[in-house]
């Protein structure tokens, strides 16, 4: 049988994580949280690939290419979550299973961060748990994937 691989995405700025307001978005950096999820991902028998790129094209390139390679999608898109349509067409187009994450909750902050265009094409969102919300999405798409 196929093993189950994942493709974590992370969105603009999320290189920059630890750098600057950790009140917000926590003090772990993004090796931090891929590290994290590597070590999740032993532990419920699935493998992980990474990616992070400030740009919304590249993003939409490596979301193409991972039909065939990948069975879900992890993605954090940053404020592409909030505008990006060419994302959502991306990865709806790509016909995986896919769940968004977000460190902090996206609700509780500004006006224009309560809207997700990306989500209602992924199949849950997890939203306000630091790393933690990318842990239980592994989690959740892990299930998900090897209930199919
Ligand atoms: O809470 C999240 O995970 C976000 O997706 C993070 C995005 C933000 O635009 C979304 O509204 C919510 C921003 C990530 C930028 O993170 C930085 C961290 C440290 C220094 C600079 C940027």
């Amino acid at each position: 049988m196929k093993p189950v691989n994942v493709l974590v995405l992370h969105g603009p700025n999320l290189n920059m994580l630890g750098s600057r307001e950790p009140e917000i978005y926590g003090s772990q950096t993004l090796d931090d949280i891929n590290e994290a999820l590597s070590v999740k991902a032993l532990s419920l028998g699935v493998e992980v690939d990474f990616y992070q790129s400030n740009s919304e094209g590249q993003l939409i390139d490596r979301i193409q290419a991972a039909a065939g390679e990948h069975s879900a999608i992890l993605i954090n898109p940053g404020a592409l979550t909030h505008y990006s349509y060419a994302l959502r067409d991306a990865l709806q187009a790509s016909g995986l299973p896919v769940v968004e994450v977000h460190l902090s909750n996206i609700y509780a902050r500004e006006e224009f961060r309560r809207k997700s265009v990306t989500a209602p094409v992924a199949i849950g969102v997890i939203s306000g748990f630091g790393a933690m919300s990318y842990l239980m999405g592994l989690e959740a798409l892990a299930e998900k994937v090897k209930d199919e």
